[in-house]
């Protein structure tokens, strides 16, 4: 199976990039995480992105706040999917890192998800790899049909407390 590249912008992202790489074990998802930055470390986070399909990535997951161009960075060193994860930083409520990440220019697609939506991310990346992977997709069909289960319940035992 391909690796999922979970990368985030600096370490403070980490509690918040957890959420997918806590996602990503339990689908037995192998993935590897780093920490590169578009600014700090462009050298080293473009040579990443470039060698990502050789080393066996199919999909990369970027984590970065403030002004965060990691995930479009990515995307413009390589062909393989980028999912970005807008993360919230103190000021502004990630909103900043949101736009950053999600308004890429056309040919340069970054399939952003919500401000701090890493499990999103993470599952995202496993419907991606998926495709291809009868196994794993039949592990994201039950997490979804639990899913599913969970909130029929919900709805039952809520409703039932307004029942006359
Ligand atoms: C971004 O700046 C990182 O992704 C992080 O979200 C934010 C703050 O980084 P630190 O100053 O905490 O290292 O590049």
């Amino acid at each position: 199976m391909k690796k999922v590249a979970v990368v985030m912008g600096s370490d403070s992202d980490l509690p918040v990039v957890s959420k997918a790489t806590d996602i990503l074990k339990q689908f037995g998802v192998p993935f590897e995480v780093r920490v590169l930055s578009a600014h700090r470390t462009p050298v080293e986070a473009a040579e990443f992105a470039r060698s990502a399909r050789e080393c066996g990535f199919g999909v990369i997951i970027c984590a970065a706040g403030m002004a965060a161009h990691l995930a479009g960075a990515f995307a413009a060193n390589t062909s393989l999917p980028v999912i970005g994860i807008p993360v919230k930083s103190k000021y502004l409520d990630g909103v900043d890192a949101l736009l950053a990440t999600v308004q890429m220019p056309t040919g340069m697609p970054v399939a952003t998800v919500a401000i701090d939506g890493a499990a999103n991310a993470a599952l995202l990346s496993i419907q991606m790899m998926a495709i291809y992977d009868e196994e794993l997709r039949e592990k994201y069909d039950a997490y979804r049909a639990e899913a599913t289960a969970k909130v029929l319940e919900k709805d039952k035992a809520v409703s039932a407390q307004f029942a006359e």
